[in-house]
């Protein structure tokens, strides 16, 4: 099924992806963080980083800048040629094995701004991700592979929710990075 026209999906947009793989696996500063959700205290079921100029705070955990490796930035140059957008942050996520996963949510943090443009590249093991109308509970699945590129813009964030589900399957770890513009 067609995407919403606020999705733009670019297959194999990242040249040379296993080599940035690699470099970029080791280079990240991943983290495992708490969240806490009703007086519960759980690890985040993957790892992350956040490389930026100022703290993000989401999901009620604070994250503190870390130093962007130069793959990361090259990347950004390129990215905001395609996208007609300017990014000053990345968010990184290694989802181990199928058990690490992110929940439906938006990325709807006021410091994002209204109608953010978010791009979002996919390396290493291929995922599932998936999208869901807040209203009409209409939904889309593509299965991200390694270079993908996935722009999110206009109406994502406030009228649509997406995820990376549990998968039972056996897959390798994955990447995604999410260049955003963090004001
Ligand atoms: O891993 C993905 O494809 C999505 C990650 C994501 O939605 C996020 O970091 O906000
Ligand atoms: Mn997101």
């Amino acid at each position: 099924m067609e995407l919403p026209a606020c999705f733009r999906y670019l297959p194999g947009w990242v040249e040379d992806e296993d080599r940035v793989y690699a470099a970029l696996v080791d280079a990240i500063a991943w983290e495992q963080n708490d969240i806490t959700i009703a007086g519960r205290t759980i690890k985040i079921p993957r790892l992350t980083c956040w490389m930026g100029d100022a703290a993000y705070t989401y999901s009620g955990v604070r994250n503190e800048p870390k130093p962007a490796p130069e793959a990361l930035q090259a990347l950004q140059r390129r990215l905001e040629q395609e996208s007609a957008a300017t990014y000053n942050s990345c968010l990184a996520n290694l989802y181990r094995d199928g058990r690490d996963s992110i929940s439906y949510h938006s990325d709807d943090e006021p410091e994002l701004g209204d109608r953010p443009t978010i791009a979002s590249i996919s390396l290493g093991a291929r995922r599932r991700f998936t999208i869901r109308h807040q209203e009409s509970g209409q939904r889309w699945q593509l299965d991200l592979g390694a270079g993908d590129l996935l722009i999110m813009k206009d109406e994502s964030q406030s009228d649509y929710r997406h995820a990376v589900p549990k998968t039972r399957t056996a897959v390798g770890p994955r990447m995604n990075l999410t260049y955003r513009w963090f004001g």
